[in-house]
């Protein structure tokens, strides 16, 4: 039976019929080489005699080896790896048409499709997907006006003001040039030097160390457009506006310890969530949101809207919903169309407008010019996952693997042997024109001053975390610094780290071993190159507005739903198949996906000799690629899992990063041979009072529900509840 996320080939969007016409289904055909010849023998080279050289002339075996050989294409080289899906992008009503004639945002009757690539930034095409990394968050718009690229984020701010350090920040945080290590980490020297010098990135950084930086899944994470950019209406009057994608699915995250070992277990677990969640018909959804703020209101702000490494805070601009994207089809070829995928922050529709934010200015350049390197050829909008749906007519030609046939005489304008076609739109034909700022300046190279504070919304950030979030902002500096070799680098970032907050330089200085820096290293000064005076520090401390804001922290967010959540069910010969099969039916009747973990593959039997699929043995599952942890009654079951050392340490790893776990009343004693049992349950276990940590005991299957939907019990994390790994 076909699954939605297949009926969704078929389905008449625009740009999934002209991927249509590309896919090449084997179904039915003979194999051929690319001439179209077909192929007798597909196993054995030309040779001279069975036993004797290849020839030569095998046209067939040197066309196969030679494609082979240059199957490759370089890696991007930030955002290297990937997963990406198809879908469509659909206004609300509430119309934006008063801020932008961008009709895929206020024509609420328009399904645009749309890719969307989600990536990691700093690991290599087979690195990781839950390294502690930024996620890149790109949407391909296929808008009947053109394509629009929206190139963001899950965080909205960056480490840099400037393009022009890009490199350099790119140059730190990758492999160490000598030795290429350490892969897919920022935690070494090379990046901590850097980022130790640039008291800029001192926000970003708070990001980058907070669980938003080890998301659960690709699918719950939010998006942000990090820049200010302009919206445009149809009289021509500009409104700065930042984007936000709000995920409906929740913002989760994992442990550290946990994403660690998943990095282990499973390097694929973000794309492969990504892609079952959409071939089971759970497709992910995000809403579009805008922050809006009149050209008037510019400079009203304690920061300045177009530096990137500030956020407007939600309490005073607050985010407005406008639209939502669906994701509902897996690409056919990764290599096709998540590899080829082309995104530029200068692809962008009438409507819509740049900034002078310095760090988009320069972005503006980088995007086609690597494409060109990356994909080979001037013609890469003319693969089909580049391909625009809104015609493309122009005097371009020639180049590398061009596709298009173009026909007639002139490929010049202006012309009058074609009637001056292709000609130039008319701002009422929806020629596209460029927002008509007003600029009168000195040309010069240096910074704004406006764009000095560097730590007060670092400090924003930090306060506006709960205590558990603050903690393990100050774990993860903990583990990057630790793994930082030299001290003055260490020093320095405590210097930087003490205008932020006392208490986490104090914390951090503390598992470190070291003294906070009783007169931290002033940072160097950027503002004017290599004259400007070194003894006028660069940043200075402003003040925010606002001490806090809820909208940072993801502690609040509490799914009502378990929909695609993971859980395990352990069991063995003799289980209890009646509480299994009703906790079974009630998770997944809420959404649930169950596997049921057990000491070998195959089948078990349950106590009234039942046969239960197996799907996975403790060789290969682990707990750390689940969200729950059942495990139903039955004597025998509960003695066989006794026997294993691997069922123990399922438990207690659930235990150690703070998931629910559920036990009927046999299985209780399982678990008083567990650590769990003997550090937390040593006595009589009050059974309705340990639901408040998430240990549901003897409870019906909707506790149990309640307790996944809560994610995460963190408060076991207490130093003196904290488990070995
Ligand atoms: Fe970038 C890729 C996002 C700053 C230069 N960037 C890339 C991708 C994302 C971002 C999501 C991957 C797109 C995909 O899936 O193919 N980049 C950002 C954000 C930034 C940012 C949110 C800051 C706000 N980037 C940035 C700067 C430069 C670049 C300042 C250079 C001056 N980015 C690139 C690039 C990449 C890229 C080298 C690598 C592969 C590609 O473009 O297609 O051009």
């Amino acid at each position: 039976m076909e699954n939605k996320n297949q009926q969704n080939r078929k389905e008449t969007n625009k740009k999934l019929q002209d991927l249509e016409q590309d896919t090449s289904y084997a179904d039915g055909k003979f194999l051929t080489t690319n001439q179209g010849l077909k192929v007798n023998d597909d196993h054995n080279s030309l040779k001279a005699g069975e036993r004797g050289p290849t020839l030569l002339e095998d046209f067939i075996l040197r066309e196969k080896i030679t494609h082979f050989d240059h199957e490759r294409i370089p890696e991007r080289v930030v955002h290297a790896r990937g997963a990406g899906a198809h879908g469509y992008f659909q206004a609300y009503e509430n119309s934006m048409a008063q801020y932008t004639k961008a009709a895929f945002l206020t024509d609420s009757s328009r399904q645009t499709p749309i890719f969307a690539r989600f990536s990691t930034v700093g690991g290599s095409r087979g690195s990781t997907d839950l390294a502690r990394d930024v996620r890149g968050f790109a949407v391909k718009f296929y808008t009947e006006e053109g394509i629009y690229d929206f190139v963001g984020n899950n965080m909205p701010v960056f480490f840099i003001q400037d393009a022009i350090n890009f490199p350099d920040l790119i140059h730190a945080v990758k492999p160490e040039p000598h030795n290429e290590i350490p892969q897919a980490s920022s935690a070494h020297d090379t990046f901590y030097d850097f980022i130790s010098l640039m008291p800029e990135s001192m926000h970003m950084l708070m990001w980058l160390l907070s669980d938003r930086a080890i998301p659960r899944s690709l699918r719950m994470m939010e998006g942000f457009g990090v820049h200010t950019f302009r919206l445009i209406n149809e009289e021509g009057k500009a409104t700065f506006v930042k984007f936000h994608w709000k995920p409906l699915q929740g913002v989760f995250s994992v442990a550290w310890d946990e994403a660690q070992k998943i990095s282990g277990k499973n390097p694929d677990f973000h794309r492969q969530d990504l892609w079952e969640a959409i071939e089971n018909g759970d497709f992910p959804e995000w809403e579009l949101g805008v922050q809006l703020i009149s050209e008037e209101d510019e400079h009203k702000f304690d920061f300045d809207i177009l530096d990137s490494t500030k956020i407007v805070p939600e309490e005073l601009v607050p985010v407005q919903r406008i639209g939502k994207m669906v994701l509902n089809r897996n690409p056919d070829s990764y290599f096709a169309e998540t590899e080829q995928v082309a995104f530029h922050l200068g692809h962008i529709v009438p409507g819509m407008d740049f900034t002078n934010d310095p760090l988009l200015q320069g972005r503006l350049f980088s995007y086609t010019d690597t494409q060109l390197t990356r994909l080979g050829s001037p013609n890469f909008h003319e693969i089909p996952i580049n391909r625009s749906i809104a015609p493309v007519v122009n005097n371009q030609r020639d180049g590398h693997m061009r596709q298009v046939i173009n026909s007639g005489r002139t490929a010049y304008e202006p012309n009058k042997i074609a009637d001056g076609y292709p000609k130039q739109a008319k701002i009422s034909e929806g020629g596209f024109t460029s927002y008509q700022e007003r600029i009168d300046a000195k040309k010069i190279r240096a910074r704004s001053d406006s764009f000095r504070d560097h730590f007060s919304q670092a400090t924003l950030f930090f306060n506006s975390m709960s205590e558990v979030e603050q903690n393990h902002i100050i774990d993860a500096l903990r583990f990057e610094l630790g793994k930082v070799k030299l001290e003055e680098i260490r020093m320095r970032m405590l210097g930087l780290l003490s205008q932020i907050d006392a208490t986490l330089v104090s914390k951090v200085a503390e598992g470190l071993g070291m003294a906070v820096p009783s007169k931290p290293e002033s940072p160097m000064n950027f503002s004017h190159g290599a004259d400007a005076d070194p003894a006028q520090s660069e940043s200075v401390k402003g003040k925010s507005s606002i001490k806090k804001s809820e909208a940072l922290s993801m502690a609040k967010v509490v799914s009502k739903s378990i929909k695609t959540r993971q859980i395990a069910v352990l069991a063995a010969n003799g289980v209890d198949g009646d509480a299994l099969n009703t906790m079974k039916s009630a998770l997944k009747a809420a959404g649930a996906t169950v596997k049921i973990i057990a000491p070998k593959l195959g089948t078990i039997k349950d106590s009234k000799g039942n046969a239960i699929h197996v799907d996975e043995s403790f060789l290969v599952a682990a707990s750390v690629l689940f969200d729950a942890v059942y495990i139903p009654g039955g004597k025998d079951s509960i003695a066989a899992l006794e026997k294993e050392g691997d069922a123990f340490h399922f438990v207690d790893e659930a235990y150690r990063h703070c998931k629910p776990i559920a036990a009927d009343k046999e299985a209780i004693e399982l678990l008083k041979g567990s650590y769990l049992g003997k550090k937390v349950l040593s006595g009589t276990p009050d059974e309705s009072r340990l639901v408040s940590k998430g240990l549901v005991f003897n409870q019906p299957p909707a506790t149990f529900i309640d307790a996944i939907s809560k994610h995460r019990f963190w408060e076991r994390e207490k130093p003196e509840e904290k488990f070995p790994a």
